[in-house]
């Protein structure tokens, strides 16, 4: 029913930030293509379900970004499921996700659930250091990037910059081995200048914590799904 393969722009929301409902009214309308639901920290099923139950007023499609076991739900458009390619534990490679499997495999409607390719990128960020990732350089990940499209076939790989932003020329340069993975880039928009320019490469750019920050200049970066 959805195709994210054609989002352009999508907000992510954080579970333990709060926002205020007017302010998630704006996002809703904003003209993005659709709102994520994730985050790293203190994630609860209740701020989970607050924040659905807010989007769900609109038409524009909501996804979980499933990081933890306990706030998964039904309810969601779509579940987004990580695993984390540059961790050096397979817990977060193969490991949670044998788990929620093992638990909930009988009630996933698998049409439903894409996988992500994570490449964390930013040492600073706390999935970076939760999931206990190795830095690879850019040789790393134009072999990662080949690993995802032809070995793995992931749906998704999901360059991850969270809190900073990152190099363009190596999402141009990631973007240039994908034909069938969707490449998402997330990490530091704050401006519609910075959408537009990480959205030239990548097929779908995430805008998170700005949100949190600038709220109205990050609102503005939903502009780029009408170039
Ligand atoms: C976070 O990739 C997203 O998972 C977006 O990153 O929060 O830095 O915008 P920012």
């Amino acid at each position: 029913m959805y195709n994210r393969k054609t989002w352009k722009h999508v907000f992510k929301l954080d579970p333990a930030k709060s926002l205020t409902d007017q302010q998630l009214d704006q996002i809703c309308q904003s003209g993005t293509d659709a709102v994520i639901v994730g985050g790293t920290d203190n994630i609860t099923l209740d701020s989970v379900l607050d924040l659905m139950s807010h989007i769900r007023r609109y038409t524009v499609p909501c996804v979980l970004e499933v990081s933890t076991l306990d706030a998964i739900t039904p309810g969601f458009d779509l579940y987004h499921i990580p695993i984390v390619l540059n961790s050096q534990d397979k817990k977060w490679m193969i490991d949670i996700q044998h788990q929620a499997v093992k638990e909930y495999g009988q009630m996933i409607d698998w049409s439903d659930v894409a996988t992500e390719g994570y490449l964390i990128l930013n040492p600073e960020a706390k999935a970076y250091q939760l999931t206990d990732c190795r830095l690879p350089d850019a040789d790393d990940v134009i072999a990662y990037a080949q690993i995802a499209e032809h070995m793995l076939r992931l749906p998704i790989l999901y360059l991850e910059y969270s809190g900073t932003y990152g190099d363009p020329n190596l999402v141009k340069s990631v973007k240039q081995e994908l034909k069938e993975t969707q490449l998402v880039y997330g990490g530091g928009i704050t401006t519609l200048d910075q959408a537009r320019e990480m959205a030239e490469f990548a097929d779908t750019i995430v805008v998170g914590n700005s949100l949190y920050d600038n709220f109205d200049q990050a609102i503005e970066t939903a502009k780029v799904t009408k170039d």
